[in-house]
């Protein structure tokens, strides 16, 4: 038996303002940091009854993600956890929404387009133009892959396709030796709890993954997923859910 947790980063500056982010490399804002600290306590109080024990941590490139995974091993107890990082888990490409806030998008476009933008399988954003100065071909942590290889868009079907070879390759034989933590993004982590739980094309619109909150799944023999639930309080994440479903408004 194996735990994966998968843990969206705490809020970042741009959730605080509600703009489209992406591969943006923001920090978290102030009660992101404290949603981190929340996440490593929670997580401690499952180390110390005994249903989690941790022996490795993956998160994205992303800064959001890196420093909430460290300020919540340092919380619970284990800041000496061995970390991988990869891009693969770095956020959907939100293209040309990049930047822009979620609401004033929707009065410009409707509310149904940026819905569709936001959670369609298929319909990915409007892309970047290759000479945008946001299209991130000078950034040296991407230096190992190919310019091509850089997305200008991505819908959630593109995110699956770059996920789920990193699961198979890399987090799958982890979770052969023990349980481990993933430090992701709302909609990375969509993507890989939807080949998990083998969540339908139409279904995977309405999950809705909040900021800092621990999401722990158990896994039997030949890595069979036998449950799958939320730390903390299930009302208070029921309405953390609500909230991010509706930041273009609704
Ligand atoms: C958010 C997700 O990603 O936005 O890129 O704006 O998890 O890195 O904060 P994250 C973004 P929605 O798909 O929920 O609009």
């Amino acid at each position: 038996m194996s735990h994966l947790v998968l843990l969206r980063h705490g809020q970042s500056v741009w959730n605080a303002e509600n703009r489209f982010t992406g591969w943006t490399d923001v920090d978290l804002s102030p009660v992101g940091e404290d949603e981190a600290r929340q996440a490593g306590r929670l997580l401690r109080e499952e180390q110390e009854a005994g249903q989690l024990d941790l022996v490795g941590v993956h998160t994205s490139l992303l800064t959001r993600a890196v420093r909430t995974a460290t300020l919540a091993l340092e919380t619970m107890g284990r800041p000496w956890l061995p970390v991988r990082r990869s891009w693969r888990l770095n956020e959907r490409h939100y293209g040309d929404l990049q930047g822009r806030n979620k609401a004033e998008t929707a009065e410009r476009h409707g509310l149904e387009q940026v819905q569709r933008w936001r959670r369609s399988y298929d319909e990915p954003p409007p892309p970047l133009d290759p000479s945008d100065p946001r299209s991130g071909t000078q950034d040296p942590r991407y230096r190992g892959l190919p310019a091509s290889a850089l997305p200008r868009s991505e819908c959630l079907a593109d995110v699956v396709r770059r996920v789920v070879p990193w699961f198979e390759d890399c987090l799958a034989a982890d979770l052969a030796h023990g349980d481990v933590l993933v430090v992701a993004h709302g909609n990375s982590i969509r993507a890989l709890a939807k080949h998990l739980k083998g969540i339908s094309d139409e279904a995977i619109v309405d999950l809705e993954v909040p900021t800092g909150v621990p999401w722990v799944l158990r896994f039997g023999p030949d890595l069979t997923l036998e449950e799958d639930r939320f730390l903390g309080d299930p009302a208070t994440v029921a309405a953390l859910q609500e909230a991010v479903r509706r930041q273009a408004g609704g």
